[in-house]
This record gives structure tokens, sequence and C-alpha cells, in this order.
């Protein structure tokens, strides 16, 4: 029988895709949507933002491999067909380039770079307050395979880093905090949040008027995670009333970010457009290739997602 893999993201890229998977294996019959040919054939599927019902189409379907390290698009109403198995990307240059992403946007904030740039373009010779960084507390919102980088490096630094969980999480010098009980002495010891936690129907909204009120006055917020965790107006409305001091976001509830949108012009905030880690076809091709082989040959398969918990 046919096991086709089907392609699914914008254009230009599935070009790529389809010449990456077949470097490592020739042999794979790759199908590029919406040319599917017959829907009996696709046996696996690798995609980004499909439309979820139309996964429904095919009834050989046995395999979803999300394109990125999140799967939230895969579980989007109708979600991922029942049965099918869904796994994700664990990639070393996906890691590195997240936790250099934050660590960019924690020393810009620490290290108060849009104040000197201010003083730069006044012609000012001033120098504002010494940072202390063992007195910076840091909290991370997840401590998966980029939550608990990001610590590790933050605490090489010589931050006081914490980080918070679903289920308990034990990493060397960093404070761990967990579950719902967690939650509040988590944020009410850190000046600088860091959300690195999957989209699902438990963090949807958690940085909301209620969490950001238990921050420190003057903390900063980092969201590199998905736009679905904040709740926009409450924290424009703490950035307002100056309770949190600015944000760095890279990701929003609606992408590409509406023109006009507050966030845009905000002062107090910087953003990039959802490119804190990008996947690299070249770099992730062989776990995708690896993956294909164990469905095939009925193995265990790798980065496996919990579809009861979403994540
Ligand atoms: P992982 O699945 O490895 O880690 C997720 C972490 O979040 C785990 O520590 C998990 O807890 C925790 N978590 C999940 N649900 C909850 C909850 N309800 N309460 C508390 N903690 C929770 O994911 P990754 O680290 O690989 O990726 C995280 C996210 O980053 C992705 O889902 C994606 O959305 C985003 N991302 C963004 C990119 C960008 O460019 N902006 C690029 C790549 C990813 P536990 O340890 O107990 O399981
Ligand atoms: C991902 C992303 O989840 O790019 O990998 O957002």
């Amino acid at each position: 029988v046919t096991q086709a893999l089907l392609v699914s993201t914008k254009p230009a890229t599935m070009a790529v895709w389809r010449e990456e998977l077949l470097a490592l294996d020739p042999t794979l019959d790759i199908r590029l949507f919406p040319e599917t040919g017959p829907v009996e054939d696709i046996a696996a599927a690798v995609t980004w933002n499909h439309p979820p019902e139309d996964l429904y189409r095919y009834p050989n379907l046995r395999l979803l491999i999300s394109m990125g390290a999140g799967v939230d698009h895969l579980f989007r109403p109708p979600g991922p067909p029942p049965g099918v198995a869904v796994v994700r990307l664990v990639d070393r240059l996906l890691t590195t380039a997240m936790s250099e992403y934050v660590m960019l946007a924690v020393l810009r904030h620490h290290r108060q770079d849009a104040g000197y740039r201010a003083l730069q373009a006044a012609g000012v010779w001033e120098e504002l307050p010494a940072p202390d960084t063992e007195a910076t507390r840091i909290g991370i919102m997840g401590l998966g395979n980029l939550g608990a980088d990001a610590a590790r490096k933050l605490a090489a630094l010589d931050f006081r880093v914490a980080g918070w969980s679903r289920t308990a999480r034990a990493l060397p010098g960093i404070e761990t905090f967990a579950g719902e009980k967690g939650l509040l002495p988590f944020l009410a010891r850190t000046d600088i949040l860091v959300c690195l936690l999957p989209l699902t129907p438990a963090t949807e909204g958690i940085i909301n008027a209620r969490t950001l009120a238990a921050l420190p006055r003057g903390a900063y917020v980092i969201n590199a995670a998905r736009g679905g965790h904040v709740v926009e107006d409450d924290l424009l409305a703490a950035l307002e009333s100056g309770h949190v001091a600015g944000a760095t976001l890279d990701v929003f509830r609606t992408e590409p970010l509406p023109e006009g949108h507050r966030f845009w012009t905000h002062p107090k905030v910087i953003l990039t457009p959802h490119a804190a880690s990008i996947t690299i076809p070249r770099s992730v091709a062989p776990q995708v290739v690896d993956n294909l082989a164990r469905l095939r040959e009925g193995r265990p398969l790798a980065n496996v997602v919990d579809v009861t918990v979403g994540y």
C-alpha cells in the first residue's frame, strides 16, 4: 500500500521541506498540499497552521508531525482525528535560538538599553542606576525543552532564576514551583516574567489582570510562547498604570499583528513578528524521517504529544 507524507505550510517553505526530506530518504512519497493525490495514500502529515478539519479527509492517516515545537495549531477545533498520533519538534537550534531571544530581551531591559538609547538620541552623557544582577529575579513559566534551557543559561549569567511547571521539576540552581498552588508565590518573587508555556485550555489567557497584579510593581514581561497566553487589554492596562514597566512580545492573538494595533507603537513594548525561534527544515528533517521510519516499522515514536493535555 502507498504510504505518502503530506506536507503543508507556506508554498515556498514546502519546497524546502521536500528537498531536505528527500535528501535523507529518496524513497519518501511526498505530496505538497493541496496536491494530495488520492486521500487514501496519506499515512502521515507534517504541517504548520493547516486547516484542522482537512485532516479528517485521509482515512489512513496515522501520524501528525508539527512543523514546530508547539502543537496548538493541531488542537484547534475539531482537533487531531481520534487515534492519530501527534509528535512535535525538539531541536537544538530551535532551543538555542529561543534562549538567545529571551536573554536578549532580559539583558536589554536589565541594562536599561531603551534609557541609554534615548540619552544618546538627546546627546546626553549621563549614567543610569547600576543594575544588580544577583538581586534580579527571573521567573520562567514552562520548564520544558525551551524553558529549562533558558533557565539554565540565565542562571549562568548570575540572575536569580525560578521556573513554574505543571508537574514538579527539579533543576540545579533553579527554584521551582508547580501547579495552580505554586503560581501566585512564583509570580510574587518575579521581576522579569518569561512565558514559554504551550498554549492549551489550561494556559489560555494565563497572563491576565489577576496574574499581572501578583507580580511586584515595575515587573517586566516577555512572551515568546503564544499570543493566546496574554489577555492583551489586561497587559495594556498594567503598562498604562505602570504596574508593569514594559514588555517584549514575539507572539500575538492575531498574527500578523493587525495594522493599528496598540502594541505596534506602544512606547513600553518591543515586538518581533513570531521570529524568536524559527524552524530550520535542514536541522529538523532527520527527526521527521526518523519518526516516519518508526511509524513504518512499528517502533515507539519520538517526541510524542499527550493528546489528552494538548502538549
Ligand atoms: P515543552 O512541552 O517541552 O514544555 C512545556 C512546559 O510547560 C513544561 O514544563 C510543562 O510542564 C509546562 N506546562 C504545560 N502546561 C502547564 C500548565 N497548565 N501549568 C504550568 N505549566 C505548564 O514545550 P517547549 O519548551 O518545547 O515549547 C514551549 C512553547 O514555546 C511551545 O508550545 C510553543 O508554543 C512556544 N514556541 C514559540 C516559538 C517562537 O518562535 N515564538 C518557537 C518555539 C516554541 P511539565 O514540565 O510539568 O510538563
Ligand atoms: C514553534 C513556533 O512552535 O515556531 O516552533 O512557534
